[in-house]
């Protein structure tokens, strides 16, 4: 009975320590997002509006020397750009405060090429307040955009030019924040009107700007805003214009070999780098019209609702940020064929993605870190973001079945990881159970914040996920099914 009775004790404690027993996380794998990116990958996609004095030239590159009185939009109305910004879903607005013409939408008190000395509002105008107050107004972000090459300025190319510059971050930044993200743009020198000398001017792009400084002078007015530039610091351009990112993308590059005059330094922007030691992931800027600025006679030339799903698929569907632009016309007003094209793409996509055919499916796994409760599967399918898959740390590869119940039409797969803990896989496959057995239906690389991938268009009950090959053990939040 004594015997009995000790035993009974013993697996007593044994249960109790097993259960007591905590498996800790894995420890983070490299550069990791900050708060501030994390926030910013979590938007997915927002607006760009470009508009100015090239909306009423008919330029997109204005040389800086327009007269401020041709800015007169007619019957402007920034709430209907808002509005229809927000009604497609997109979640904040970067503007064009001052383009290269060094036009300043604001009234700012450094310069007289301005708003104060357009017709607009016979000077009393203020564009800049007015589209960050609806912006505050329908609850959507408000970044900007403040072109560091100035075609107007006398100065531009003399260190004189750079303190301008910042007087002109800090107005915005005092009178207009908060800022979500600040876009410098990467084009830089050449010739201009520059106070009336017309000649052509050549700057050292990586020095003259003293950017590590300016940035931080901004980011003690306001820091919260991530900054993109061609390369960083916070977010990367993705090399090109057209709306995409490499379908292998890494968040993580070594800004210091950037300006190195790397030959191959597009493609590296474009995929990212595998071992690179920061994280600055990548943001996919293109315009609904051939143009950044309006121009009536590309009218016509909208993207369509199919082309812009394409471009989202192949922007936050690679693990980008998209920032689309839409540019105002004359009368100040989103157009007609853009409203209808920004409608239809709305609805496309509510469509695509409008049940998640995998939302508390049952899922099971290979294997899953010490057989804890809090790294298993179902993880994946909870509807939570915070919870995760994930295996053992020696661990680089596994694969996860996730069972439909019955038999559905798949055409998109959706992956996260969570990258809190650092972007880790290389490669994943993705298979289907048909006729009883397994077949694959894709392969990939990289997944990062969000990976969209589309599949012929199969009917399955069953869908496996095989983890191929990951810098340290994968680490995946969620899986939908559409
Ligand atoms: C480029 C600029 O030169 C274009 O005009 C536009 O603003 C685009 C977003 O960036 O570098």
């Amino acid at each position: 009975m004594k015997k009995l009775l000790l035993m009974l004790a013993l697996s007593g404690l044994v249960i109790l320590s097993m259960a007591q027993k905590k498996i800790t996380p894995p420890a983070p794998f490299g550069a990791i997002p900050s708060e501030n990116q994390l926030a910013w990958h979590k938007l997915e996609k927002y607006a760009f509006v470009h508009f100015t004095t090239n909306t009423f030239t008919d330029k997109e590159w204005g040389y800086g020397d327009e007269s401020e009185k041709i800015f007169n939009p007619t019957s402007i109305n920034v709430d209907q750009w808002v509005s229809t910004i927000k009604e497609a879903g997109l979640k904040g607005l970067i503007f064009t405060c001052k383009h290269h013409d060094g036009f300043c939408l604001w009234p700012s008190k450094f310069t007289e090429h301005s708003v104060k000395n357009s017709l607009y509002k016979n000077g009393e105008g203020d564009i800049v307040k007015e589209v960050a107050d609806a912006c505050r107004k329908y609850g959507i972000k408000f970044g900007i955009y403040l072109s560091p090459w100035d075609r107007n300025r006398t100065d531009y190319g003399q260190p004189s030019y750079v303190e301008y510059y910042r007087n002109q971050l800090k107005e915005l930044f005092t009178n207009y924040g908060p800022v979500f993200e600040m876009w410098f743009d990467g084009a830089n020198g050449g010739d201009g009107y520059y106070g009336g000398k017309r000649d052509s001017r050549k700057i050292d792009a990586s020095r003259y700007y003293d950017w590590p400084n300016t940035i931080a002078m901004v980011k003690n007015l306001d820091p919260k805003v991530v900054f993109f530039s061609d390369a960083g610091p916070d977010i990367r351009w993705c090399a090109n214009e057209k709306g995409y990112i490499g379908e292998t993308n890494w968040c993580t590059i070594s800004t210091d070999t950037l300006y190195a005059g790397k030959p191959d330094i597009l493609t590296l922007l474009n995929a990212g780098t595998e071992d690179g030691k920061k994280w600055v992931p990548a943001e996919v800027d293109v315009s609904i019209r051939p143009g950044w600025f309006y121009h009536k006679n590309e009218d016509t030339k909208v993207r369509t609702p199919e082309n812009l799903l394409d471009i989202y698929l192949s922007s936050v569907g690679r693990g980008a940020n998209l920032i689309l632009n839409i540019p105002p016309d004359r009368r100040g007003l989103i157009n007609e064929n853009d409203q209808k094209a920004l409608k239809g793409w709305k609805k496309l996509m509510d469509e695509t993605f409008k049940t998640n055919l995998a939302l508390h499916a049952r899922v099971t796994a290979s294997s899953y870190r010490g057989r804890s409760r809090q790294f298993t599967a179902g993880n994946v399918t909870d509807g939570n973001p915070n919870t995760y898959w994930t295996t053992d740390d020696k661990q680089k590869s596994g694969d996860l079945e996730i069972n439909l119940g019955k038999k559905k039409n798949v055409k998109y797969i959706l992956l996260q990881e969570y990258i809190e803990l650092g972007q880790r896989i290389r490669s994943f496959k993705i298979e289907a159970y048909q006729n009883g057995q397994w077949k694959q239906i894709a392969n990939a690389t990289t997944i990062g914040y969000k990976r969209i991938v589309s599949v012929p268009n199969i009917q399955t009950s069953k869908i496996r996920i095989v983890i191929t090959d990951s810098k340290a053990c994968p680490v995946i939040s969620t899986i939908e099914v559409y």
